[in-house]
């Protein structure tokens, strides 16, 4: 059966615009950067200050990083919303961060996005909820402990 849950994992991922964002040959409004990780505005904002934190390493996927890009990533985000949130005076924001086509991702190179939240400006979000089997839950969260290494 075909997982369409996760998307797949390129072996070697196709450069993006994002790369030549980072190779400096197009240009960006960039807001932060260190060995790891670039910041910069997007050109197509939700609302003034949307930015989007991306790791130097091209891979498309969340779930591809490296534990050194992810822990960069880590690192900048809360300095990054600190400053963005100071910078436009939003006091509410999301972040977003797509894995997929069918997950509304267009560039597939990872990147979050940081969308402060004035009035009706930032991110519109559908948000379905249903109740939790606890049968299944339970199921799934033991399957997912032993992905993770954690004892039951
Ligand atoms: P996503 O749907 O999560 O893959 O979002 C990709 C975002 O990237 C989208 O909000 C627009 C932004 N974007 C695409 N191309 C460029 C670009 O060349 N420069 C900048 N600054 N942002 C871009």
């Amino acid at each position: 059966m075909k997982d369409h849950h996760v998307p797949a994992v390129a072996a070697e991922p196709a450069a993006t615009i994002f790369d030549k964002i980072l190779a400096g040959q197009i240009p960006c409004h960039r807001v932060y950067e260190d060995d790891h990780v670039l910041a910069f505005l997007d050109v197509g904002p939700l609302s003034p200050g949307h930015t989007l934190v991306i790791p130097k390493e091209r891979k498309a996927f969340l779930h591809e990083l490296s534990d050194e890009a992810g822990a960069a990533i880590g690192r900048a985000l809360p300095r990054i919303a600190r400053a963005v949130i100071e910078a436009t005076g939003a006091t509410d924001y999301n972040v977003l961060q797509n894995n997929g086509a069918a997950a509304h991702q267009a560039v597939f190179h990872v990147h979050f996005h940081v969308i402060p939240r004035r009035g009706a400006q930032g991110l519109e979000i559908g948000w379905a909820p249903r109740s939790i089997d606890h049968a299944d839950a339970a199921d799934l969260a033991g399957r997912l402990r032993a992905l993770l290494g954690q004892s039951d």
